[in-house]
């Protein structure tokens, strides 16, 4: 066999979705390399990803189904062959519908991989179970919902636009560790002179290229945008013209709300000084073109869509989406270029089934009724630790009348507990097709090595469980290459500029944009609404978070390391991590007496987790900060970060709130 080099996308939820060159030999990969032609990334991939083939390859890869031994969580297993392990998930799904019906069954999973169907395509099997729905809402929706309650669906600006900016506002968002490829456009607009400003709770790594790092109190942004549109208003920065041709609601801004946030009310709710304020606004005023890159770090808060609203308004009264390099980019939507409903078969539904949050997994778990949960079934997604309150998570799943089947590539902290394991594919096994959050590439991927061992891609193992289901659907006979065809086959505006040969090929290739597509506002009224006569409240303004009764504000954000609690079964990676830190200020150390490096807990009413202690200005007085997520195995005590984190939903989109924590901590 002699070495070749096929191109693959990478699979992770990152909004760079990176093109990859993977050089294969005698059926394994050896090395992965950026793919230079790729449009956006260029041939530059990040530090986990260099070495992806040490993940494809590692040898903690499950390669067999397996079946528990030993008490649930201990990780007893012994391997058993596929057909007896659909035998099992046959006899026990049989006897849960037939006692409690098909809703007793929940799927759980989320962006293990982002391919277009192996991420969403298990959701045609579980509707045509009759199973619980699950309401995805971990990551990203209040955001969502913030930025379209102004925008409505408008189409992001292309992210290369920064290049051409010459003030850029990173907000909430660590771009250094979760955004590469747009930071190298960050760069090359400071080149030419662009300033660049990073709005955090916490020095965060992507300070590097900030030129001022404006520190905000937790969860206060919505604040600091509308004493920012305050000091506009006042200073006459407000892009008149614009505003009267683009923007519905302005004036009612203007009177009803903007009085209210004053400078000073603004410094005294968000922590920033009334002068910073003030100069921020001014010079937003007075840029040409600026550009902000909105993050979700602000969204994940009790008043998180409403933040997100308020700061997406900004844009609308400097006029920043009329010129050149300005605007807001929040996330790329090019979800409309795939007929996603020929993968996820909504018609399949039969009855109406309920739908359970995935954020509040440990209330359902232990509390639902009529009827309970009695199986769940994981694939691509680790709920034991990124799911919010592990505590209740793994009580949960610790549960002896549950079955919980879970389909992965590692034994996870969540394979731990399940009664059935199934060996997954990695993304070089597999096909599939990918889109971005981040760019307007689109790209088809072949499998370029054999599966590792008996792993199975997603859809193989849905079409053996629609199999032993005794489904008769023609759908469940497709191969995953029949229904990628099917998703590029369909006609839409999307795909019909696009150079079908070279998709085919697995080259990327670019969505094209309409022309001045940064000035047509996809919303009801055709404008910009700041105003929106469909919401409980049709103007933005500031609401408090949730917080809790502790002293310090928890940031746990994305760490360089690790993309959610994906990559720890990487020695190499694991080793630059170092230890499971955990920020704190000289000065809040000097009060609880406490030792740079010593172990010490974070706590608060949901649980404890042991850390070593990080004494670094970096984290500013009262914030408390912890990055990346860590297997419990690897942790120096028996959680991790989700175990202070809260079930506790955002105020619209029912997402996520893991950063609205507080906690107290003591020496351990
Ligand atoms: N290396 C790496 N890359 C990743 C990931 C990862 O874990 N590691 N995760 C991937 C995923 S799933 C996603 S969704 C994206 C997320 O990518 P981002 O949007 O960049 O990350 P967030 O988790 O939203 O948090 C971003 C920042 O928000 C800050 N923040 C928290 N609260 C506030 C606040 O109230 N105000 C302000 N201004 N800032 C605040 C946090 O300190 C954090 O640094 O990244 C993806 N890429
Ligand atoms: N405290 C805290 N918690 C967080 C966050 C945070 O910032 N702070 N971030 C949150 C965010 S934004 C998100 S999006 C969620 C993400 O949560 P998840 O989507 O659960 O992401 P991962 O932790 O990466 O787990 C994915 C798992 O899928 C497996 N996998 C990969 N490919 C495949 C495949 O093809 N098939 C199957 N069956 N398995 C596969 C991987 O081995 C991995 O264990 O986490 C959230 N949790
Ligand atoms: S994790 Fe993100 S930056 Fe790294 S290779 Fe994948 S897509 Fe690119
Ligand atoms: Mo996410």
């Amino acid at each position: 066999m002699k070495r070749e080099v096929k191109r693959s996308v990478c699979p992770y939820d990152c909004p760079d979705a990176c093109g990859l060159m993977v050089e294969t030999f005698e059926g394994k990969a050896i090395r992965v390399t950026g793919d230079p032609d790729h449009p956006y990334t260029k041939g530059t991939l990040c530090p986990k990803m260099n070495h992806y083939e040490k993940t494809v390859h590692s040898p903690e890869r499950l390669t067999h189904p397996l079946l528990r031994t030993g008490p649930k969580g201990t990780g007893e297993f012994k391997a058993i062959s596929w057909d007896e392990a659909m035998h099992h998930i046959k006899d026990h799904w049989q006897k849960i519908i037939a006692e409690y019906g098909a809703e007793s069954i929940l799927p759980y999973s989320y962006a293990g991989t982002m391919g277009v169907v192996q991420r969403n395509i298990g959701e045609a099997f579980f509707h045509r179970l009759g199973a619980s729905r699950l309401d995805r809402t971990i990551c990203s929706s209040a955001k969502g919902y913030g930025w379209s309650t102004v925008m409505g669906s408008s189409l992001a600006p292309h992210p290369q636009e920064v290049a051409a900016s010459d003030l850029i506002i990173l907000w909430g968002t660590n771009v250094l560790a979760t955004n590469i490829h747009l930071l190298y456009y960050v760069r090359e607009a400071k080149k030419r002179g662009a300033t660049v400003w990073l709005i955090e709770t916490y020095e965060t790594p992507a300070a590097q290229v900030a030129d001022k790092v404006i520190i905000a109190r937790p969860g206060t942004d919505g604040a600091l945008a509308l004493g920012m549109m305050n000091v506009l208003v006042r200073n006459h920065l407000v892009d008149e013209d614009f505003v009267r041709q683009h923007v519905q609601g302005f004036e009612s801004l203007k009177e009803e709300v903007l009085p209210d946030y004053s400078t000073e009310v603004v410094s005294e709710i968000t922590g920033i000084d009334s002068t910073t304020i003030e100069e921020m606004a001014i010079l937003y005023g007075k840029a040409q073109a600026p550009f902000i890159v909105m993050g979700s770090g602000m969204s994940r808060y009790g008043n998180g869509a409403m933040t997100v609203r308020a700061i997406s308004c900004l844009p609308a009264i400097v006029g920043a989406w009329a010129k050149t390099g300005g605007g807001l980019l929040s996330s790329v939507g090019t979800g409309g270029a795939f007929a996603m409903e020929t993968i996820t078969r909504t018609d399949f539904i039969k009855e109406p089934t309920r739908s359970v949050n995935m954020n509040q997994l440990g209330m359902a778990l232990q509390e639902l009724n009529n009827p309970p949960i009695k199986s769940m079934y994981v694939y691509h997604s680790n709920p034991a630790v990124v799911t919010p309150d592990q505590n209740a998570v793994i009580k949960g799943l610790l549960r002896e009348d549950l079955f919980t089947v879970v389909h992965e590539r590692f034994m996870t902290d969540t394979a731990r507990y399940a009664d059935i394991v199934l060996p997954a594919t990695s993304s070089l096994e597999h096909a599939d097709i990918y889109r971005s959050y981040g760019h307007y590439c689109v790209q088809r991927a072949y499998s370029v090595i054999p599966p590792v061992g008996e792993a199975k891609s997603n859809w193989d193992v849905f079409r053996l469980l629609a199999e032993a289901m005794e489904f008769k659907e023609p759908f469940f006979q497709q191969t995953v290459d029949e229904i990628i065809n099917q998703l590029i086959d369909t006609p839409n505006a999307w795909l019909k500029g696009v150079d079908m040969d070279k998709l085919q090929n697995g080259v990327a290739v670019e969505l094209p944009l309409p022309p001045n597509y940064k000035t047509i506002f996809k919303t009801p009224s055709g404008k910009i609404e700041i105003f929106n006569p469909r919401e409980e409240e049709p103007l933005p303004r500031y609401n408090t978070s949730h917080g809790d009764d502790a002293p310090f504000w928890f940031m746990n954000a994305p760490g360089l390391y690790s993309l959610n609690s994906s990559f720890n079964e990487r020695p190499d990676l694991l080793e630059k991590r170092k230890d499971m830190y955990l920020m704190m200020n000289p000065r809040d150390a000097l009060n609880k007496k406490l030792q740079d490096k010593q172990e010490v807990i974070a706590y608060n009413e949901r649980g404890e987790v042991t850390f070593i202690l990080d004494i670094t200005p970096k984290a500013p007085v009262g914030v408390v900060v912890a990055e990346g997520i860590f297997w419990i195995k690897d942790t120096p005590g028996q959680r991790s970060v989700n175990a202070l984190t809260s079930q506790r939903l955002t105020d619209k989109a029912a997402a996520s709130t893991f950063y609205d924590t507080k906690v107290d901590v003591r020496a351990k």
